[in-house]
């Protein structure tokens, strides 16, 4: 699959359900606390520096923002979590919004979830990946920022998120970095066997 960077476009900021753009095109979502490099995985991985917003403030995305990918696919960009600093009122509502969109959405494909490869999977990233599965939903982890270690230590650190998340072997886990496309092939071919 390849990617046309100029045949991609913004859809809708959504929250609701009633929001959601109506593609007929298979959805990959984007999961993963906030500043750990959603926004920057989705301008990455479509050659487009800034079409995902990249957040300084972490925490600010409060909705479900649809991109459509040359289309082939749509790409879901997620408000993250474990930002402290959200109420318990605007952390329900987030609970609320994120669930409501994985369970009930039919062109949902794949979630992509994003950990830090510098750091042991966060309660909140554990939470995450067990509420994906518990509704099977297939996953693809992506370990980001490995441009942060020193190459010789990826392998021990991927280890170790597999085995902190209790990783389904069905599910694939790619260590990865935002400042790089170069594997945009690799991850392309993995969502790839999700589409139908
Ligand atoms: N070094 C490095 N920095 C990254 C990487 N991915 C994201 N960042 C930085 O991390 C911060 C948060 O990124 P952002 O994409 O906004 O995270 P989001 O909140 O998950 O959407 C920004 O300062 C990015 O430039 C990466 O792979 N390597
Ligand atoms: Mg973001």
């Amino acid at each position: 699959m390849n990617i046309n960077p100029n045949n991609v476009e913004i859809l809708i900021s959504a929250v609701k359900p009633e929001q959601y753009p109506d593609t007929g095109l298979p959805e990959v979502a984007l999961a993963g606390r906030s500043n750990v490099g959603k926004s920057s995985f989705i301008n990455t991985m479509i050659g487009r520096k800034s079409m995902a917003r990249i957040s300084s403030k972490p925490g600010k995305t409060q909705t479900l923002n649809f991109f459509k990918i040359d289309d082939q696919l749509v790409f879901v960009d997620v408000p993250g979590y474990g930002y402290a600093k959200v109420s318990k009122t605007e952390r329900e509502r987030w609970g609320k919004m994120i669930e409501t969109y994985i369970t009930t959405r039919e062109s949902l494909a794949v979630v992509i979830q994003l950990v830090d490869i510098r750091h042991n999977p966060s309660e909140d990233d554990r939470l995450m990946y067990d509420f994906l599965k518990h509704y099977d939903i297939p996953t693809i982890v992506i370990a980001t920022k490995e441009d942060k270690i020193p190459k010789g230590k990826v392998q021990k650190h991927l280890k170790v998120i597999k085995q902190d998340l209790d990783m389904d072997p069905d599910d694939t886990l790619i260590s990865y970095s935002s400042l790089s496309n170069a594997k945009n092939d690799l991850i392309l071919n993995a969502i790839e066997k999700y589409l139908k």
